[in-house]
């Protein structure tokens, strides 16, 4: 096909964040091909072509990715892959979700990313808003892909979107007004060729800001004076005062931590933004113990702040929050044995996270499809509260050979049977946490999906 000729979009995956790009574009009258390698999409595919699109289900084809003008991958879509790399020889124009959004988008946005915590903050900060009589759209890698807002009737007056490091990969305009980055650990090394090049993936998030924009950042984050210096919008941090006693901090890090914007102490989250300035204490955040969880109450709070909320805002929106599912999730307590799950523990950092919320007396069922992960990183945490480990999914023979020499480790192949057997070896007073450190996709559709099962198993047990 030639590209001059027939100038069309080629939207590549139709999971959510492709089937929203169709039809958005689609409304904005482009010519659109899109494409899907698997089979299952037809039907998907079906409802499209009733639009007039046309589709591609269960191949791609190099001749459809050479004459795009402009391909839009969704973002599990590896930019190493062949159609895509040939194509972009070809002359091929790559975009991805973020900036189409921004092309069209003329509200505020506040972006929020990191490796851990993402939905938590972002769900947390459209709730502060809400209390503030504000309208946000929350979308974005929380699962309503953004371009959904253009399209809806519904009116918004501020963005607040869950960004990923895939989406940010692609992205050349997209400028938030406020950008918060979390933390940075250890994740989707399969995908990137090494960790600076995620740690790299993840700051991009303020490479358009100007001095009139927010950045909201964690002290924790290692390198950040360095990084910091670097940006052009204004920086406010957050950090927990455990950072002080951290080894290796340099100066100019030091420096940072004693004007920091939002300090977490066992006692109370003491918050100041310009003349804003209060303390949440510690009876007012029950529902988020964990040191990691104070840092992301800290982050919502900041960003909320900086977009215009007050004091009174947050605490009222902590009164009604809930936890997203599959956190550390409570499922229930079975002859003494209580079960937590949290399947959305896909790298190693979230399952120190969840090991550290339990003193000891843990069954840990880790596993999955692995992202090149270095599991060893979990010795220490395992060793000082880990009893046994159940190895699960793709990743069962890796994580055995890593472990079995130092701790117990037993292997099954289904959600039934690790429960079961956790059960089976568990005494009164244990925890039984489903932490696996891995992506779900070699066993589920998704960590809800293997949440959900981990939950029906428990719910089983509690029948038989
Ligand atoms: N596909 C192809 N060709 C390929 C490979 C895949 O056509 O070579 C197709 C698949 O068959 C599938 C589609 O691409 O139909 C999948 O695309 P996708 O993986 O991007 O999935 P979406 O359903 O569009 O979901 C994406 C985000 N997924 C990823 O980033 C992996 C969702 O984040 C996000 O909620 C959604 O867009 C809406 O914005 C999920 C996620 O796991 C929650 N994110 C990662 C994370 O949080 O760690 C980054």
């Amino acid at each position: 096909m030639n590209r001059t000729d027939d100038p069309y979009y080629l939207i590549i995956g139709l999971g959510a964040s492709g089937v929203s790009m169709v039809k958005f574009l689609h409304a904005m009258g482009k010519h659109i091909i899109a494409t899907d390698i698997d089979e299952s999409k037809k039907a998907v595919a079906g409802e499209l072509n009733r639009l007039g699109i046309k589709t591609e289900i269960g191949f791609h084809d190099h001749n459809t990715f050479n004459g795009a003008g402009v391909m839009i991958p969704s973002p599990g879509i590896p930019l190493d892959n062949k159609f895509i790399k040939t194509a972009l020889k070809n002359g091929v124009e790559i975009k991805g979700e973020l900036d189409i959004f921004s092309q069209y988008n003329d509200l505020p946005v506040i972006a929020i990313t990191g490796t851990n915590g993402k939905t938590t903050v972002t769900t947390l900060t459209g709730e502060i808003l809400r209390h503030s009589r504000m309208r946000p759209f929350v979308g974005g890698n929380i699962g309503t892909p953004l371009v959904e807002h253009l399209m809806s009737e519904k009116k918004a007056d501020i963005i607040v979107a869950e960004v990923s490091s895939f989406q940010l990969d692609l992205a050349t305009q997209f400028r938030p007004d406020i950008a918060v980055l979390l933390n940075i650990s250890e994740d989707h090394l399969d995908r990137y060729e090494n960790y600076n090049d995620y740690t790299s993936s993840k700051w991009s998030l303020f490479k358009n800001q100007r001095s009139s924009d927010k950045a909201i950042i964690n002290l924790s984050i290692q390198g950040v004076a360095g990084r910091c210096s670097e940006l052009k919008s204004e920086v406010f941090t957050f950090s927990s005062s455990e950072m002080k006693n951290a080894p290796g901090m340099s100066g100019d890090e030091r420096n940072m931590l004693e004007k920091c914007n939002a300090f977490i102490r066992p006692e109370n989250i003491k918050i100041r933004l310009k003349d804003k300035q209060d303390s949440v204490h510690a009876r007012q955040m029950e529902k988020l113990s964990g040191i990691h969880e104070r840092e992301n109450l800290a982050a919502a709070a900041l960003a909320s702040l900086a977009a215009g909320s007050d004091f009174q805002c947050v605490l009222k929106a902590l009164e009604t929050f809930k936890k997203p599912a599959h956190r550390i999730e409570f499922v229930k307590t079975i002859k003494g044995i209580s079960f937590y799950n949290d399947s959305k523990a896909t790298n190693t950092d979230a399952v120190i996270r969840a090991i550290a919320c339990f003193k000891k007396n843990i069954i840990l069922i880790l596993g999955g499809r692995e992202k090149t992960t270095d599991f060893s990183l979990l010795s220490d945490h395992i060793k000082k509260s880990v009893k046994t480990i159940i190895a699960m999914g793709e990743s069962c023979r890796t994580i055995k050979e890593t472990f079995e020499k130092l701790y117990p480790v037993r292997s099954v192949q289904t959600m039934k049977q690790a429960v079961q057997e956790a059960f089976s070896i568990a005494d009164k007073n244990d925890i039984v946490l489903l932490s696996p450190a891995c992506a779900s996709f070699d066993m589920y559709e998704s960590y809800a999906h293997r949440g959900d099962d981990f939950k029906n198993c428990v719910e089983a047990l509690d029948r038989d």
